[in-house]
């Protein structure tokens, strides 16, 4: 069996939810920003978070990924309050609503119990479990679990990022996070890894972590996030908002080449895509 037929033929199980990784699954990101969340406007930005939610799954996202922090270069961490204010009541509203598995953005232990309690099943988080409190949190709740390198912080991973060989170093990294989390409890069918496309990474590392997506595979199935991301724009010239087609690209390209789940903020055409070169490589 190919190393990319393993992963296909898992099923990642997260909390009382079975998610098939039998084609690529589709993430969608729901990022409750913060900007709109002074005083008045809350509760409009909850409930316009709660719509886009609902658009992401009638276009089709088996997976929906909330976050109240951004993780974007340079930017500042929040605090846990602020984050649970934001988060929470989105996704209390959303699995009220729907039946798509949620997943939760967040490096922050009290924050990941609380969207467990409120009706999460997965927790993303970009550091791999480097707080003891989120494993105990995962553990507790039987939740999924993404497993994301990043070399330093949001405020400066950036800053120069250097490997003497980044495929290995990111392989052996998820490793052994991977490792540490079962000795911790949390069982392999329920931990994702992902290389952490643009997290302390140049444009050069993070196409020679895509190249090395089956590889990755090896360690559990793999998400990628590259969508609208920096290296998009480096390679296209295409500013944020432009970055569609590139961001369609390189989720197909990955799709075929080793990756279970994509994490994806253009929903319906990245699924579109998806069901046209499936059928095209049918003819
Ligand atoms: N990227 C961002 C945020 N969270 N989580 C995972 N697992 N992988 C990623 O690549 C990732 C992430 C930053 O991107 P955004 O600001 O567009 O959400």
């Amino acid at each position: 069996m190919e190393t990319a037929d393993i992963a296909r033929a898992a099923i990642w199980l997260c909390a009382d939810r079975e998610i098939p990784l039998d084609r690529p699954r589709i993430m969608g990101i729901l990022n409750v920003t913060p900007d709109s969340f002074s005083d008045g406007g809350r509760w409009t930005a909850v409930d316009a978070a709660v719509k886009h939610g609902l658009e992401l799954i009638a276009e089709g996202a088996d997976i929906l990924d909330i976050g109240g922090e951004s993780t974007r270069p340079g930017a500042a961490s929040v605090p846990e309050d602020e984050e649970r204010r934001r988060v929470i009541p989105v996704i209390e509203e959303l699995t009220r609503q729907a039946q798509v598995p949620v997943s939760v953005d967040t490096r922050q232990a009290t924050v990941a119990r609380a969207a467990l309690a409120a009706g999460a099943v997965i927790v993303n988080d970009v550091t791999a479990l480097a707080d003891p409190a989120m494993t105990t949190a995962v553990c507790d709740a039987g939740a999924g679990v993404v497993l994301m390198h990043m070399r330093g912080t949001p405020a400066d991973m950036q800053r120069d990022p250097h490997y003497a060989d980044v495929v290995a170093e990111v392989s052996d990294f998820l490793k052994a996070r991977r490792n540490a989390a079962m000795a911790a409890g949390i069982g392999r069918e329920r931990i994702v890894v992902d290389p952490g496309v643009g997290f302390g990474k140049t444009t050069a590392h993070n196409l020679a972590l895509l190249a090395a997506l089956a590889r990755l595979a090896d360690v559990a199935p793999v998400l990628v996030g590259a969508s609208r991301k920096r290296f998009i724009g480096e390679i296209t010239g295409a500013p944020m908002e432009k970055r569609l087609a590139g961001s369609v690209a390189v989720a197909l390209w990955c799709a075929a080449h080793g990756a279970s789940v994509l994490r994806v903020h253009d929903v319906a055409e990245t699924i579109a895509a998806l069901k046209m070169t499936e059928k095209l490589a049918d003819l």
